[in-house]
């Protein structure tokens, strides 16, 4: 059975699909605090949790202008300076519940659970690349870094991504080979014994139980980075689908969330006041500056306050946490509320999913909308 080294998950988690295994935070839950408790994490795993075997591990470093090396664990951890990052990760399928009820998806159904938020330890991939010979002056011309998961097919084909070599090798580049999250060893679901974060970058390219990095003039020919995460107009289906036409989704676009209350939750006024927290996240490492709140489909809106993780100058990698007291409109039981993000380059959300509906139902930031009923 390939499923024969799955871990024993938390009883709180959001079943998607058992094999193999996805799983969401439930909303209420993600708002707690700035970072996502391991066990509560999402996961997102394409094939099933691979055998790992410590003593075997080595990490393959290969390709245009390196010289072909591996590392242990151990040699990670003694030979490289440590670096600590705090890092939103989503999955870009977050949120793809609200396309499937517009027009029907194939695809992992997620509700605003497939995102989280933790503080990653490793090492940079930047000073594993220029220990294997690369550096920001080398002739090379290289574009990609590639990276390979332990993880596999019934064909033996192991799950891949690629991220531009310029997110790898600039100054700034944070790109970390992490075998910590929020202080602990990663845990089996979420990449052990080294996985990629890659910040401000959808989830797809952290590729978790990281085994080759091949530095190439070519990106990932892996079916995920070639005929998977990607989008399309709206008009575009499974038959006239160019998967070539359209880039792969690197950096994600800005999003929010309500996460309490709930959809189709009863909730109490106070003083004609309806309380209001979720999240806000963008990719690229955009922070995010506001958050609009409304309850009369977006008449008049109320600025959240935001809770953010401290970020260098164009390296929000964290989402910001953010609620809101929102008027709600006077004797009215059943409410919309409405929320919307923007970030620091102005991106906001569009109003609907129509515009952006797309067939693998990913990148949905159409403004999110809860309904709830007002009671006494
Ligand atoms: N890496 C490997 N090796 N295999 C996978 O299936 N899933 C990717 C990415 N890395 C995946 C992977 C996707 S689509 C997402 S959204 C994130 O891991 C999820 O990370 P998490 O399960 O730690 O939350
Ligand atoms: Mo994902």
């Amino acid at each position: 059975d390939p499923y024969s080294h799955e871990p024993q998950r938390h009883p709180a988690l959001i079943v998607r699909s058992q094999k193999p295994f996805n799983a969401e935070t439930p909303a209420a839950l993600l708002i707690g605090k700035l970072y996502t408790p391991n066990d509560l994490f999402y996961v997102r795993n394409h094939l099933p949790v691979p055998a790992v075997d410590l003593a075997a591990y080595a990490l393959r470093i290969e390709g245009e202008g390196l010289r072909t090396i591996e590392l242990s664990l151990k040699d990670l951890q003694t030979m490289f300076k440590r670096h600590t990052i705090s890092a939103t990760l989503q999955c870009a399928g977050n949120r793809r519940i609200d396309m499937s009820d517009l027009k029907d998806i194939k695809g992992t159904t997620w509700a605003a659970g497939a995102i989280g938020n933790a503080e990653w330890s490793g090492v940079t991939l930047k000073d594993v690349l220029e220990y294997a010979g690369l550096d920001e002056s080398s002739e090379t011309d290289a574009e990609h870094v590639q990276f390979e998961g332990l993880d596999s097919d019934m064909e033996g084909v192991c799950y891949g991504a690629s991220i531009l070599i310029e997110k790898a090798i600039n100054k700034g580049a944070d790109v970390l080979l992490a075998f910590e999250m929020n202080g602990r060893p990663l845990s089996k679901d979420h990449g052990y014994p080294v996985r990629v974060i890659a910040p401000g970058i959808v989830g797809a390219r952290n590729v978790k139980w990281l085994s080759r990095i091949i530095i190439s003039k070519e990106e990932s020919q892996s079916h995920w980075q070639q005929h998977d995460y990607k989008s399309f107009s709206p008009n575009t289906d499974y038959d006239t689908v160019d998967w070539d036409s359209a880039p792969a989704i690197q950096e994600p676009n800005v999003t929010s969330a309500i996460c309490s209350p709930n959809n189709h939750e009863a909730v109490t006024t106070s003083e004609g006041m309806i309380p209001v927290k979720g999240f806000a996240y963008s990719g690229g490492g955009h922070s995010i500056v506001r958050v609009d709140v409304s309850a009369d489909g977006g008449k008049t809106w109320t600025v959240a306050d935001l809770r953010s993780v401290p970020a260098k100058r164009s390296r929000a990698w964290s989402w910001s946490l953010w609620e809101a007291e929102v008027p709600a409109p006077a004797a009215q039981r059943d409410i919309e509320i409405i929320c919307k993000a923007t970030d620091n380059a102005y991106n906001t959300q569009p109003d609907s999913v129509a515009g952006v509906w797309n067939l693998r139902g990913v990148l949905n930031n159409a403004w999110h909308r809860v309904k709830v009923q007002v009671t006494d």
